[in-house]
């Protein structure tokens, strides 16, 4: 069972259980964005190569309980911010997918949580940051994830959750979908 740490708080809902619930995947160039999705998709198994996200990438995920998903992948690259708006109108859960292996990333990602953070259309929507590669030589914990981009505080008023991501481990990205699912259904209570 891959570990997940986080706190409640936060506000409304749009979705009444006919429609898939919108996710957008964001974070650094590299994170592990669109590996977590195909993950979803494919199984982590059957990933044999993954290109950089030119704009975005969006696919229909179903979970082991059948709930359905519409998924957006979005790209890691700064230039690419401004074009992305569009993609966040009416997003019901958040995952900021960050690399524990790359020092710079973790930097990167701050940038991306305030940008988040102040976006609106975003106001409110429940947040999973996933701690991807936490199991590498030299990566940061979970636990100095949370310290670094001050989620405690910064994610206080809306529901949030740090998973761990850990190489290879199909468990670990279904609990990412899984916990994310109940982050959207407690901000629908
Ligand atoms: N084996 C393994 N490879 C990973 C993992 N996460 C990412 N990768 C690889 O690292 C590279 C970058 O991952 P992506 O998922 O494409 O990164 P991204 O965050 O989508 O990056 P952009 O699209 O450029 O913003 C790819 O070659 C992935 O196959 C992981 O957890 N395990
Ligand atoms: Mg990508």
């Amino acid at each position: 069972m891959g570990q997940c740490y986080g706190s409640q708080g936060g506000k409304f809902p749009l979705n009444d259980g006919s429609s898939p619930i919108k996710i957008i995947i964001t974070g650094p160039s590299l994170a592990g964005k669109s590996y977590l999705m195909y993950s979803w998709v494919l199984g982590v198994k059957n990933i044999i190569a993954i290109k950089p996200t030119d704009l975005f990438n969006v696919e229909h995920v179903t979970s082991g309980t059948g709930k359905k998903f519409i998924v957006y992948d979005l790209s890691g690259a700064p230039n690419m911010r401004p074009r992305q708006r569009p993609f966040y109108e009416a997003t019901q859960g958040i995952v900021l997918v960050v690399n524990c292996a790359d020092k710079a990333s973790i930097d990167e990602a701050k940038k991306d949580l305030d940008q988040l953070l102040g976006t609106v259309e975003l106001s409110g929507v429940p947040m999973l940051v996933a701690a991807n590669r936490v199991d590498s030589p030299d990566a940061v914990s979970c636990d100095d994830i949370k310290s670094k981009l001050d989620l405690e505080s910064k994610l206080s008023s809306r529901k949030w959750k740090i998973c761990n991501l850990t190489e290879g481990s199909q468990e670990d990205v279904d609990d990412v979908l899984r916990e994310l699912d109940m982050l959207v259904q407690h901000q629908k209570q």
